[in-house]
């Protein structure tokens, strides 16, 4: 039986671009919500996200047109897993429980995006490559480091995730785009463990993020085999991201994101196997949706970039 036996509860989403059941047609991208916000410090609630994107993916205010003119309803066949049951209580459970999920979704060798949650998630989508055996080169884009070795006596803090990943045997490097909350010892540890690092203001200070995105990710990938680009929206500045769970402010703007990604996935070849996840979008603290409204525009503005991949 597959990890993945639960659905959603909504059967068609996103001008029917997301469904549950595909029928006669087989899905080419996979969509898992996980909400996950146990470990949460400061600001929990991201547990609520990927329902709340789901009912807001409802809406008829949505083109699914990219800037570039893809109708991305033409190439397009995402199939939504539902929500991975997290158990509230017990943050190692949960995880094993989201790596089992991720396995099956990397068995079908399709591009898959996971919703959460907070950064924490991405633990389990760690411990499943490992489970897989495939070395994974993560980029991880956040105000934050995610450096710390244990928060409030836990390992598995959202603030630990990146240090988690880095203790794996998969671990193939990480490039760190967009943080500037910190601990020196953190950047320490990163340059120790040959982790790229680009503070915000260092990426403010690029002409063309899309273009940085572009050559970034063409020196990177002859030397990596799958990149798992890992979007804290807490990298957003607050003005633009309200809805987060440790919000950080002088932060990239909503065009600086969207450019620097787009550029990424333009660099990226075809042959290249990817993941992603969209974590720390908390509906609690949103205002007027702002954060939800973004997460959409994001959405189909890589998925039109991610063309070649399906
Ligand atoms: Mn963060």
């Amino acid at each position: 039986m597959s990890n993945l036996d639960f659905v959603s509860h909504y059967p068609q989403l996103f001008c029917g671009l997301i469904k549950n059941d595909w029928e006669d047609k087989t899905p080419n991208y996979n969509i898992l919500g996980v909400p996950l916000d146990v470990s949460s410090s400061y600001r929990p609630g991201a547990r609520f996200g990927p329902d709340k994107l789901r009912r807001i993916l409802q809406s008829e205010n949505f083109e699914c047109v990219s800037e570039k003119g893809i109708d991305l309803t033409k190439y397009f066949r995402l199939k939504d897993w539902g929500n991975v049951g997290i158990i509230n209580t017990d943050i190692e459970k949960s995880l094993r429980r989201v790596s089992e999920g991720v396995v099956d979704l990397i068995s079908f060798q399709h591009p898959f995006l996971l919703l959460g949650g907070d950064h924490s998630i991405t633990i389990g989508v760690g411990n499943a490559f490992e489970k897989a055996n495939i070395p994974v080169h993560t980029i991880y884009i956040d105000a934050h480091l995610d450096l710390y070795d244990e928060v409030n006596e836990s390992r598995f803090s959202h603030a630990c995730s990146l240090k988690r990943l880095s203790e794996l045997e998969i671990f193939d490097g990480a490039t760190i785009l967009g943080y500037r909350d910190f601990l020196k010892e953190q950047v320490d540890y990163a340059k120790k463990k040959n982790m790229l690092l680009y503070s915000t203001s260092s990426l403010h200070h690029q002409t063309s993020l899309y273009d940085f995105g572009t050559s970034l990710i063409r020196k990177l990938e002859k030397k990596k085999q799958h990149f798992h680009i890992s979007i804290d929206l807490d990298v957003l500045d607050p003005s633009f991201a309200p809805g987060v769970g440790n919000p950080v402010a002088c932060g990239l703007s909503s065009r600086e994101l969207i450019s620097l990604l787009s550029g990424i996935f333009n660099g990226l070849p075809s042959e290249k196997k990817f993941s992603w996840d969209i974590v720390e979008y908390n509906p609690l603290f949103d205002t007027s949706d702002i954060t939800a409204f973004f997460v959409i525009k994001l959405l189909i503005e890589l998925l039109g970039e991610q063309l070649k991949f399906v």
